[in-house]
């Protein structure tokens, strides 16, 4: 395994998009500025940006053969280490691209696959990005990158694929059978853990990343969860008890971000992190609405959700940031276009008691209310409802005592069993 050097000597690179007739200038150049921020999130300085106007890809190249020739000049003058294309590139054309320039190539799924592979601290998210990164060595680099990642080492060649580079296409299927079963080990250990949190109502936070899902939960749940203003901050699950407005508590959970273009195999092998979004009953969906792309975000974001089957849920959309917008004269049409929404900043603090009773007023649609009467000696069955629910009021008779309880709708059968016993 080798480590990531988040550098305090920065590669220097060139991101590379291109522009086709169906984008705007303006739209690549915003590609481009995330293309930025993932590479200095992975420890690499970008010293140039380079977009070619093209009407189609060059199969062979991606871009054409002359630009690539200009890039080739660039990296020779100023001891360029990296270029990074913001599409995804065909082995051939890597290695293309390769002899040309004669520098390292990564396209958008490899670096972001660096990252991931960086920031991974538990056993799980490592086991889970090892096991994307072997299935995109397999598919696109085989040889080539044993002796690239000899030569150049860095961005691109790092991340627990390293030991396995040197063996043959046979060893890297050995071991991805192997990831998979430890994940399937760790896979039936959280779900124990899932178990265990079936009682409550449970509320998941997605967006894009970088949109503030962390400072929210810190702001919602009084946590001290990771913030930072990078890329994939989070990649492990929190999850936090949260109260609610009018005592009730339910399980807030905290998760990675998504982004344009996640790699496929990365969502697939993160499913036991992302299991969180998929088993909660509802989805705080959280946009950066100070981002210039946030309307794109919000569409990324739920073509993710819907790629984990989990589209049919009551989602909530929040706006946050709104303390660094300009013009807040636009939120009155987002709240009206995106109906059900809702506008904070989770910075800030602003309309966090807003949100809590919204949530408060979905929340308790999975509650129930009822009054049962039992003997007050009945210690067994009033310790039971204690277990069940909240008790909200309890009125002595005669011998007996009429208790009023609250329980989520889950724990229906549980009461109606105890009350089949009472009576
Ligand atoms: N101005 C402003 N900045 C915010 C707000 N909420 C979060 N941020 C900043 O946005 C950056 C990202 O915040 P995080 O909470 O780490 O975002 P995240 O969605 O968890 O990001 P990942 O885990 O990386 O996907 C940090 O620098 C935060 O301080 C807000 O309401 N206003
Ligand atoms: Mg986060």
């Amino acid at each position: 395994m080798m480590n990531i050097n988040f550098t305090s000597e920065k590669e220097k690179s060139i991101v590379v998009g291109i522009k086709l007739p169906n984008l705007t200038r303006q739209h690549v150049n915003d590609y481009l500025d995330e293309l930025v921020l993932l590479a200095d999130t992975a420890g690499s300085e970008v010293v140039h940006r380079i977009v070619q106007e093209r009407v189609r890809i060059e199969a062979s190249t991606f871009i054409g053969a002359g630009k690539a020739e200009e890039i080739a000049e660039l990296v020779k003058e100023e001891n360029i280490n990296l270029v990074i294309f913001d599409d995804d590139l065909s082995r051939t054309q890597v290695r293309n691209l390769e002899k040309i320039i004669n520098c390292k190539i990564v396209d958008r799924s490899g670096l972001i696959l660096d990252i991931f592979a960086a920031r991974a601290k538990s056993k799980e998210a490592m086991t889970q990005v090892e096991l994307a990164q072997l299935q995109y060595t397999l598919t696109r680099l085989t040889r080539m990158w044993t002796h690239l990642s000899k030569q150049y080492g860095g961005i691109g060649t790092k991340g627990p694929g390293e030991t396995q580079i040197e063996t043959d296409r046979r060893a890297i299927r050995k071991r991805l059978q192997l990831l998979k079963e430890k994940l399937t080990q760790i896979d039936k250990e959280r779900e124990v853990q899932r178990k265990g949190r079936k009682d409550f109502t449970r509320i998941a936070l997605v967006g894009y990343t970088n949109a503030g899902k962390s400072t929210l939960m810190n702001a919602l749940a009084d946590a001290d969860v990771f913030v930072e203003d990078r890329l994939f901050a989070t990649l492990d699950t929190t999850v936090r008890l949260m109260q609610l407005p009018h005592s009730q508590k339910v399980l807030l959970s905290d998760t990675v971000g998504f982004i344009r273009k996640l790699p496929p195999n990365l969502i697939a092998s993160f499913k036991s992190t992302l299991a969180e979004v998929v088993e909660a009953d509802i989805l705080l969906h959280v946009v950066d609405v100070s981002h210039p792309l946030f309307e794109e975000h919000i569409q990324t974001v739920i073509s993710t959700i819907e790629e984990l089957g989990a589209e049919t849920k009551i989602t909530i959309l929040v706006f946050n940031k709104i303390d660094a917008l300009t013009d807040r004269t636009i939120l009155n049409e987002l709240t009206k276009k995106f109906v059900g929404s809702i506008a904070v900043s989770a910075l800030r603090g602003i309309n966090i008691p807003a949100l809590k009773e919204k949530l408060f007023s979905y929340v308790s649609e999975e509650f129930i209310e009822r009054v049962v009467e039992t003997d007050h000696l009945n210690y067994k069955v009033i310790s039971k409802l204690h277990d069940i629910g909240e008790i909200l009021e309890k009125k002595f008779g005669n011998k007996k005592v009429s208790i009023k309880i609250r329980f989520n709708k889950k724990r229906l059968g549980d009461f109606e069993k105890l009350l089949a016993k009472i009576k």
